[in-house]
């Protein structure tokens, strides 16, 4: 409670007292010396009594139910847990300083905090040990912030602070850099040592933004690139997110698309570089938009990723995925098929059961799936993905590290994670037959692969002579538009019943390719 609400309630209640206790006492006074008879005096003592008890009994009353308003209201505009304001009083102050600082004509700031590897808190050590430390995270904002700045817990290990006046970017990268020395510490809860490490995205307003929404909306984005780079503090920049007006009309056009099946899911072969015959497929999302026109996933994926979209969106491609590869199957086709999977699948921890569900409805073995995550997607959140990852794979689906080579993999990990196949990235397969360079990296990682007893494809196989090559290395598998671009199942399966069972001709493929049917 703010102390100058409290000493208003405090005074109300004084003058409440003051007058129900100061009347009687004055009425008794008087009474008393117009009256001389001792059964009187008796009479107008009682009578004083009774009004003071009954007076001193109302006014508590009076006491106890405003302070149950205040409680409520207290209630509704703050966390439980931390004591600080909720997401609504956040955003109610943040509109009330920009009011101010446009009259004053300066700026303010809002930042976001996310703790990283929070959850692992909650499942270790329990949710009491997991509301202490957000405590103490409230504590530690509080202590590095002015009293004129607000702090909020906005639910889960969401933190905001606003700034009600800092200079420029300069001035607002200081004050970030406070906060996440202040809030990046080890703390010990329960009589355990628990290190915190959060990561920080800032607006500025009134350059990222003229309203509140827009700023938290904003900081949200920028603390998002914060958390994915592992830089811990990221400024918004307009730059970045170039479409974010586009990006934002996007969000409920874009569950209207999986709610009415715009999105439809491409598919591209894969082959077996030893047999020359396909055994696979990658799933490609696209979108059919009804006034956009065709959008690739590079368009939309982004805007399912920074809402939840993803969830709907990936539980979608699975679906559509598994049903196809299982119409497949019937028709004498067995495939098994590749789902790309996005960062924040990854910290789902009920995908393991939609997955479970999924593969039980289409009646297809976890075995002819593989789920396709990246080498960045794991150092978000390493310890939870890792065991999200070790749940799917429980189920029977390969794991694959998709786009190899162009992030950071921590080599321990693909001994630690149930990782089966590495897809080494296009750019360095499309340029391989060229580029000596290139060559060399997709010749070490195929034996690094085979070292590791894992399978390796090669993504982006254009042409003939990356096919011999990649033959020569003992590469497992290849893709690329050699054998055929992403297509849609109706133009697909056609293509698959000329193919199947049948050796490929890189030569033919390559002529073929040269002179694509399809885009
Ligand atoms: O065809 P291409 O332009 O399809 O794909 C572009 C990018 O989009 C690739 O990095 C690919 O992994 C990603 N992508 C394609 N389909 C999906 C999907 O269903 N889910 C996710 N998360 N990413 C996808
Ligand atoms: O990131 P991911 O590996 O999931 O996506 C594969 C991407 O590579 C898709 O965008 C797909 O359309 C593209 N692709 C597949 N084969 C080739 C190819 O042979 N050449 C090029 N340039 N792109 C390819
Ligand atoms: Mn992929």
């Amino acid at each position: 409670m703010r102390p100058g609400a409290d000493m208003t309630s405090m005074r109300t209640t004084s003058l409440i007292r003051a007058v129900w206790l100061g009347l009687p006492a004055v009425a008794g006074l008087v009474l008393l010396s117009s009256l001389d008879s001792p059964v009187g005096t008796s009479a107008a003592i009682a009578a004083v009594v009774v009004y003071g008890l009954i007076a001193t009994l109302l006014s508590r009353v009076l006491l106890i139910s405003r302070k149950q308003v205040e409680i409520s209201q207290h209630l509704a505009l703050h966390d439980p847990v931390t004591d600080l304001a909720n997401r609504t009083l956040f955003h109610d102050r943040t509109q009330q300083a920009i009011a101010l600082a446009e009259r004053e004509g300066h700026e303010l700031g809002v930042m976001l905090l996310d703790l990283d590897g929070f959850k692992n808190v909650n499942d270790t050590l329990g949710h009491h040990s997991g509301d202490l430390l957000l405590y103490r995270v409230g504590e530690q904002l509080s202590d590095v912030t002015r009293s004129s700045d607000s702090i909020a817990r906005l639910g889960g290990d969401e933190f905001a602070v606003l700034l009600a006046n800092v200079h420029g970017e300069e001035g607002l990268r200081n004050a970030a850099e406070r906060v996440l020395g202040a809030v990046n510490a080890r703390y010990e809860v329960q009589g355990v040592e628990v290190q915190v490490e959060a990561s920080l995205g800032a607006t500025l307003y009134p350059g990222h933004g003229g309203d509140s929404e827009l700023l938290i909306q904003r900081a949200d984005v920028a603390m998002y690139w914060a958390k994915r780079s592992r830089s811990g503090f990221e400024m918004y920049c307009p730059d970045r997110d170039d479409h974010s007006v586009e990006r934002l009309a996007l969000i409920p056009e874009l569950k209207q698309a999986i709610e009415e099946e715009q999105l439809v899911v491409f598919f591209q072969p894969q082959a077996d570089l030893r047999t020359s015959k396909v055994t696979g497929v990658e799933a490609l999302l696209r979108w059919e938009h009804p006034t956009r026109g065709f959008m690739a996933p590079d368009e939309f994926i982004p805007v399912a990723e920074s809402t939840g979209l993803i969830h709907p969106l990936t539980r979608y491609v699975l679906d559509k995925s598994l049903a196809q590869c299982k119409a497949w199957a019937s028709s004498g086709l067995d495939l098994t098929v590749a789902v790309n999977l996005s960062a924040r699948n990854l910290m789902d921890a009920t995908l393991p059961e939609t997955l479970a569900g999924l593969l039980d409805k289409h009646q297809v073995r976890g075995e002819m799936l593989e789920l396709e995550v990246t080498e960045s997607m794991m150092l978000i959140d390493p310890k939870r993905s890792g065991e999200i990852l070790t749940e799917l794979s429980d189920l029977g689906a390969r794991i694959a590290i998709d786009d190899f080579g162009t992030g950071y993999t921590s080599l321990s990990w693909l001994k630690r994670l149930p990782v089966d196949t590495l897809k080494i990235d296009r750019s360095f397969v499309m340029t391989m037959e060229t580029d000596e360079e290139n060559s060399k990296i997709v010749r070490s990682a195929i034996n690094l692969a085979r070292d590791l007893g894992l399978e390796v494809v090669a993504e982006g196989v254009e042409g003939g002579g990356a096919w011999g090559e990649l033959t020569d290395l003992g590469c497992d598998h290849a893709q690329g538009y050699l054998l055929s671009r992403p297509q849609h199942p109706d133009q697909l399966t056609p293509w698959l019943r000329d193919h199947y069972g049948r050796d490929i001709d890189p030569r033919k493929a390559a002529e073929k390719s040269a002179n694509p049917v399809t885009a």
